[in-house]
């Protein structure tokens, strides 16, 4: 709140005018997705100084690139990129750089070109590491030493689905776990539904973990799971781990579905409004700023950690 309203304060204080900005944004696919986008339209609102130009690109890359080129004709002031996929950027942000448009990429990476002024996020490897390393301390605590792992995967080529698949394979692979599929879910809750149901028909028996790379693609699981009577969670026969820990996520582990999920951060609506209250006084700007994140589990007092979630 202090940082959204010292935001407020710099747009009123840049020379008056409005702030134009202009948000590609990946799409709809996930309460994460959701959370981000509420997020952004909070703080960016025309009672705070700004007029946000929002394009929810239905993650797809082409409407992306088209939304980030129309932004470059309305000459925004600053362009807000989301990037679905991590490559096929450079072009478009050499147009951008051209215009004089400061480029702000939030969330996801862009691998391919350094043209924008900073980026703010998550280390999406951390958390695949961090779900190996939790899954290694659970399986050793229940005395499970024979572990078959399938994995849903995010939308391909994402770099939140690229991290956490590197970050859980380094853990696997050191622990001898057999990675039986990977999959993609798209980060979608049907999508997590569809490769599970496919999963337990090609691989039934034969598996003791799901990793989903959202809370949503694990709800879909579940959802498989339960419709194909088997068990999940804590007290199940399969171990279903997830990543984002919105608020369904809480609820689903309190509910004994989902065993832990490992928590990225969405808001980073106040986070983007400091940097562009930095860059209108002429102050200089971290090129790479990553936020803390946890992971929550059944072992804690999910009922009153949820009482506090921002989303
Ligand atoms: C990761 C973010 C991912 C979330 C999904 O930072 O880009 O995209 O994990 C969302 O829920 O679809």
């Amino acid at each position: 709140a202090a940082d959204a309203s010292d935001a407020a304060d710099a747009a009123d204080a840049a020379d008056g005018d409005v702030i134009k900005i202009g948000f590609a944004q990946v799409g709809h696919e996930s309460d994460w997705r959701t959370a981000s986008t509420n997020s952004a339209q909070s703080i960016f609102s025309a009672e705070n100084g700004y007029d946000l130009q929002f394009v929810d690109c239905d993650q797809d890359s082409a409407v992306q690139l088209e939304a980030v080129r129309g932004f470059i004709e309305q000459d925004v002031d600053y362009i807000i990129i989301d990037p679905i996929v991590s490559t096929g950027w450079d072009t478009v942000l050499t147009e951008c750089e051209e215009a004089g448009i400061p480029v702000i990429v939030i969330d996801r990476t862009i691998d391919d070109s350094d043209k924008y002024i900073s980026w703010v996020g998550s280390n999406f490897k951390n958390e695949g590491l961090a779900a190996g390393e939790w899954l290694k301390a659970y399986t050793d605590a229940k005395g499970i030493s024979d572990v078959n792992v399938l994995v849903i995967e995010g939308t391909t080529g994402a770099s939140a689905q690229i991290g956490r698949t590197d970050g859980f394979k380094e853990i696997a692979d050191a622990n001898g776990w057999n990675i039986l599929d990977s999959q993609t879910g798209d980060f979608t809750q049907a999508g997590g539904q569809e490769v599970m149901e496919s999963y337990i028909k090609s691989y039934e028996g034969q598996f003791n973990v799901v990793v989903c790379q959202n809370d949503n693609e694990a709800f879909g699981a579940i959802d498989a799971i339960h419709a194909a009577g088997k068990t999940c969670g804590p007290d199940g026969d399969i171990i279903v781990v997830s990543f984002d820990s919105v608020k369904a996520a809480f609820e689903s582990m309190i509910a004994g579905d989902l065993n832990a999920t490992f928590e990225c951060n969405p808001l980073h609506g106040p986070r983007v409004a400091e940097i562009i209250q930095k860059l209108e006084k002429g102050e200089e700007v971290e090129k790479i700023q990553y936020v803390d994140e946890a992971y929550f589990d059944t072992s804690m007092d999910l009922e009153e950690i949820l009482k506090t979630r921002a989303y």
